[in-house]
């Protein structure tokens, strides 16, 4: 492999340093109760290790914090949008760039703007926020990634894949006028960061444009993507982080962007667009949402580190220290014998709570439990990723009880050592250990939109069954 370095240490050392709490388990027990079980509902100083997650959370380098002192924080025009836009086009190609606050602010412009009422969007699996604007506008989410995605355990170099034959059958099925796009992600959260190939992106843009329909990119984890192309795809090792990168947006038509992750900045996204049309009626939308069209509900300031951002995502020597981080943890969990998502992504390594926790009906909610028993072990704090997470099926009501029931301990950008990582993976070690001991959860409450960040939960007794917990098991898709 060229450049390639048997370590992944950090291509930067510290200037600035945060203290962080450490807490008894008495106190965390606490805490968790208080929390509804909920890792979302923790306070922050309570949390020691925090993998949450990755947006929003990664360290500004000095550069982008230089960049905060250069806000042109004029309402209309303001230099630092003009940045930004020049590094957008730079970078990823795209003409027509919209601001916004965060990632799901685009992607209910584009959402409103492009599905109507009974629409169809294929996609490589459902993400939280994308799935509920699609739905929200009057569509349906179709799963059109290959099978092995669902399958934590199978080991394939593109998870992410498109399954070209079930998005043909989609486009058969219900017609290309009734499918407005596809939304394909790069390094797909759901199923544990995995990248799709840039060969196979390719088939699924040319499928799309054959039939008239446009792609739209879920770019937030892109260069992650793209350094597992070059490290697994055929013909891309000699390829720079930058070129690769560059040929994925050119596949699409659209893209909407989570600037707090790739970017590294705490606030902050895009919606880009090269049709010049459809950015007019977005930036005519982003008036009534996020702010003018120049600033998108984003201050100077953020504009100018996330411009820096965008530099910084496709350097080499960061992006590779930032996979290998998380390889790291992986690999030092799955060798204790725990069950994790294969191959191990790009932003976290994802615990597989269904083999972690056997005896836990997924009614009772397993991965939800592992969260809140590895907050109390040791105060990391992850996020469940599963039947919680899912949500209900609109149709039968029921949950969705995915295949993934995941546990995910996601790591910030530069901002945690290789002894906080021993830290994490002794805790979750100590966990599988005593895994017998650990019973479900069932809901106190449960909120209609997004149920997973705010929804609360009581412990159930081991070896309750989820009719006893008094809920009604439903007939629902498995995925
Ligand atoms: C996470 C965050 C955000 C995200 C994403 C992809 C692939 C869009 C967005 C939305 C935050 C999060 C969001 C929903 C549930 C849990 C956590 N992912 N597409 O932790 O972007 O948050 O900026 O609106 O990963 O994975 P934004």
């Amino acid at each position: 492999m060229p450049n390639r370095r048997r370590s992944w240490a950090e291509p930067y050392k510290i200037k600035m340093v945060e203290p962080i709490k450490m807490t008894t388990r008495n106190e965390r027990l606490s805490a968790i109760e208080d929390a509804g079980y909920n890792t979302f509902l923790l306070r922050s100083e309570d949390v020691y290790i925090d993998l949450l997650t990755d947006s929003g959370t990664s360290a500004m380098s000095d550069r982008q914090w230089a960049g905060m002192m250069m806000g042109d924080e004029a309402y209309a025009g303001s230099r630092n949008f003009y940045e930004m836009e020049d590094a957008v086009r730079d970078v990823y190609g795209y003409r027509n760039v919209i601001p916004t606050h965060q990632g799901r602010a685009a992607e209910h412009m584009i959402s409103q703007l492009l599905i109507k009422d009974g629409d169809v969007i294929p996609g490589n699996m459902y993400f939280t926020t994308t799935r509920l604007h699609q739905e929200l506008a009057g569509g349906k989410f179709v799963d059109v990634i290959i099978d092995e995605a669902h399958q934590p355990e199978v080991l394939h170099p593109f998870k992410g894949n498109v399954h070209l034959d079930k998005l043909q059958a989609v486009i058969d099925e219900y017609g290309a006028d009734r499918i407005p796009y596809v939304c394909i992600a790069t390094s797909v959260n759901m199923c544990g960061g995995q990248p799709i190939s840039l060969e196979n992106f390719r088939a699924v843009s040319d499928m799309a444009h054959e039939n008239g329909i446009l792609v739209v990119h879920d770019m937030t984890r892109v260069a992650e993507n793209a350094l597992l192309i070059k490290e697994r795809e055929k013909d891309y090792a000699d390829r720079s982080i930058a070129d690769i990168v560059r040929s994925i947006c050119d596949l699409t038509d659209v893209a909407t962007m989570s600037s707090k992750k790739d970017h590294l900045v705490n606030i902050g996204g895009f919606l880009a667009v090269n049709d010049d049309d459809l950015a007019d009626k977005a930036r005519n939308m982003v008036v009534v949402y996020e702010g003018l069209h120049t600033y998108g509900g984003m201050a100077g300031r953020d504009m100018q580190a996330l411009a820096i951002g965008i530099h910084e995502s496709i350097d080499y020597s960061h992006i590779y220290a930032r996979v290998g981080q998380v390889h790291y943890l992986g690999h030092k969990i799955a060798d204790a014998g725990v069950p994790i998502v294969w191959p191990i992504g790009t932003h976290g390594v994802f615990l597989d709570a269904k083999r972690f926790l056997p005896h836990v009906d997924q009614d009772l909610f397993p991965a939800q439990a592992l969260a809140a028993e590895i907050y109390v072990d040791s105060g990391v704090r992850s996020m469940e990723r599963g039947n919680v997470s899912s949500g209900r099926d609109p149709v039968t009501g029921g949950n969705r009880r995915p295949n993934l029931e995941l546990v995910r301990l996601t790591l910030p950008r530069r901002v945690y050592t290789q002894a906080h990582m021993d830290v994490v993976a002794e805790s979750v070690i100590e966990v599988w250990d005593r895994r017998d001991r650990i019973g479900g959860l069932e809901f106190t409450y449960e909120p209609e939109y997004l149920r997973f960040f705010q929804a609360r939960f009581r412990p159930v007794p081991a070896g309750t069954k989820p009719v006893e917990a008094g809920i009604e098991r439903e007939a629902v898709a498995t995925t």
